[in-house]
């Protein structure tokens, strides 16, 4: 213990560098916090923290899928949706799939679960927290990770913290950001500027504003509440805050939860004169955080959700002592572009650069909007244009830019059902490194769902095109030779097979030159094997020249593996 309080105090010092007194009081309650989730931990996950490998997260075998569990089960009761996914795993061990990341099921009242009203209490509309355990464990027994979203920078204001400084309680007032006129910090961007412009919520009650990256009831320069719920970021230079969150990561911990997805973590810390996005004060957060998460769930993980420059991202994983995995959202435009645009080189450029410390989980699409603004501009544009079909919606359109800065549909619909396309795209994350990650439906080819529109509060928020649920119907389908969702679903499966029978494709790819400008070329070796790969990412075929292959020609979009 006197070795974790020598670890956390240069942390603590730094970022509240007041007196040795308090930073020595702040260190021991830190110590405290730890001890008390320490004894709570239960023998069963003790146990299960033993047996799991230090690196399991980095296994070739591991490929993960998200879902939301009441969409995943829609025809389940209310309150079941919990359990009717533990009914479900063979599902995903028929797929393929060894983690599962369910979308936020804690008490929320909106963002489709990321304004948590309550930290320590599954939604009643999914199940309860026993149901979750169960869940959880029934998945550990069948070899089945399970990750969670820990959404740190905010809370609903539903919250107990933010009801009682809305009631101007002395003690929760400082854990928010208050202003008195509401004015825009002039180098910060808005990250909803379609429903949520600015990053202020008007409090009526104190007739103040108080800081919000994300939705807010009543944006400047509105007059009228635009949602029934608002999410407040939390202010992290008190350190109340930090040890209230610390406590509800680790209460989630000891439900035996495998890894953490850190929500808008670039959010964080605010500072005036910045544009208040991942300052040097959210790593030193991050370490803490780490350090907590590991001293009682020593197998747990942190996976950064930073859509983020690549320089900047790569600042997410510190010297080992931050995340362990972070979402390659540097890498995911570039697979559009790809297949869409036929265009490789900024995969080879990107992942020459990744380095080998470091480990992803890589993904084409999430449940959130397809971002393209770190493409060029005009390839940028053009893709949008491109996209924009099918039902695919604007996302982040900020006023007088002419094309948003992202898109909102599913992988079917952005690809107008193309299957070559989307076969090299599965073949792309499949086999050029680290942990592929798929969304729900995109297995079944499910298509965008305009039915959010006719939703009062959703219709705003175009990301719900893609929210779409996995009827018992369609997933059945998948079963009937000739059917869409027969092709989408064994053209997946057949590729988890084949990533998993070469478990040297979780390695960093080798590139080599292949002569032509839509032909990726690369290596993946182990002491097993060597595999070598060209991938064709345009719709003609195409002529290559490689010392070692000749001058093959593959087809349009054609993989070949050798
Ligand atoms: C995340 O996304 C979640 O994935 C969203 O579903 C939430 O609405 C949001 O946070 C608030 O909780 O802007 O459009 O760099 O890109 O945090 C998605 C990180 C988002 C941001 C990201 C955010």
């Amino acid at each position: 213990m006197e070795e974790l309080q020598n670890q956390i105090r240069p942390l603590l010092a730094k970022l509240y560098p007041e007196s040795d007194n308090r930073i020595e009081a702040l260190s021991h309650q830190f110590v405290h916090l730890i001890d008390e989730h320490q004894a709570k931990r239960s023998e069963a996950l003790k146990a299960f923290d033993k047996d799991t490998p230090a690196n399991w997260f980095k296994s070739s075998e591991t490929i993960a899928y998200i879902l939301y569990a009441d969409l995943f089960s829609p025809e389940a009761p209310q309150g079941q949706k919990l359990e009717a996914l533990r009914k479900q795993i063979h599902y995903f061990n028929d797929l393929g799939i060894n983690l599962i990341h369910i979308l936020p099921l804690l008490k929320s009242s909106g963002d489709a679960g990321f304004a948590v009203d309550d930290y320590e209490t599954v939604d009643e509309k999914l199940g309860t927290n026993q149901a979750l355990q169960t869940l959880i464990s029934e998945c550990h027994q069948q070899g089945i990770h399970i990750a969670l979203d820990f959404v740190l920078n905010h809370v609903s204001d539903k919250q107990t913290w933010a009801v009682a400084a809305k009631h101007n309680d002395p003690h929760y007032y400082p854990f928010f950001m208050w202003s008195h006129s509401g004015e825009p910090w002039e180098k910060v961007p808005d990250i909803f500027p379609d429903f949520a412009p600015g990053h202020w919520d008007y409090v009526e009650p104190l007739d103040q504003w108080v800081w919000s990256t994300f939705y807010k009831r009543r944006p400047f320069g509105y007059t009228t509440d635009q949602f029934d719920f608002a999410q407040w970021d939390l202010n992290y230079q008190n350190p109340d805050v930090l040890f209230g969150m610390i406590n509800n990561l680790l209460t989630l911990a000891n439900w035996g939860i495998d890894v953490f997805r850190l929500d808008a973590v670039p959010f964080l810390w605010k500072q005036p004169g910045t544009s208040c996005i991942s300052l040097p004060q959210v790593h030193t957060l991050l370490k803490i955080f780490r350090l907590s998460l590991q001293s009682v769930a020593p197998k747990a993980v942190f996976l950064a959700e930073a859509n983020e420059q690549f320089e900047k991202l790569l600042e997410y994983f510190g010297q080992g002592d931050q995340v362990q995995i972070a979402y390659h959202f540097t890498l995911m435009p570039y697979l559009w572009q790809a297949v869409t645009a036929g265009k490789v080189k900024d995969i080879q450029t990107v992942l020459t650069n990744t380095p080998d410390h470091t480990h992803w989980w890589i993904l084409s699409e999430s449940h959130d909007e397809l971002s393209l603004e770190m493409l060029d501009k005009p390839i940028a544009k053009t893709l949008t244009e491109s996209f924009l079909n099918n039902g695919c919606q604007p996302f982040r359109q900020i006023k007088g830019e002419s094309f948003p800065r992202g898109i909102s549909g599913t992988t079917f619909s952005l690809l107008q059902g193309d299957l070559r396309k989307i076969k090299l795209l599965w073949q792309l994350k499949l086999s050029l490194g680290w942990t592929p990650l798929f969304y729900m439906g995109e297995e079944l080819g499910v298509e965008n769902d305009l039915n959010y529109q006719k939703d009062p509060i959703r219709c705003q928020d175009s990301r719900f095109v893609k929210r779409v649920p996995l009827t018992e119907d369609r997933k059945n389908r998948r079963h009937q030779k000739g059917s869409k969702e027969y092709q989408w679903y064994h053209t997946l499966k057949d590729l988890i097979s084949w990533r998993k029978q070469h478990p040297c494709l979780v390695k960093k790819p080798d590139f080599f030159e292949t002569g032509n400008s839509a032909v990726l070329g690369f290596t993946k070796q182990d002491a097993q094997e060597q595999i070598i790969i060209l991938a064709n990412c345009s719709d003609l075929s195409q002529t290559v020249n490689v010392p070692t292959l000749g001058t093959p020609t593959l087809e349009a979009f054609e993989f070949l593996s050798r």
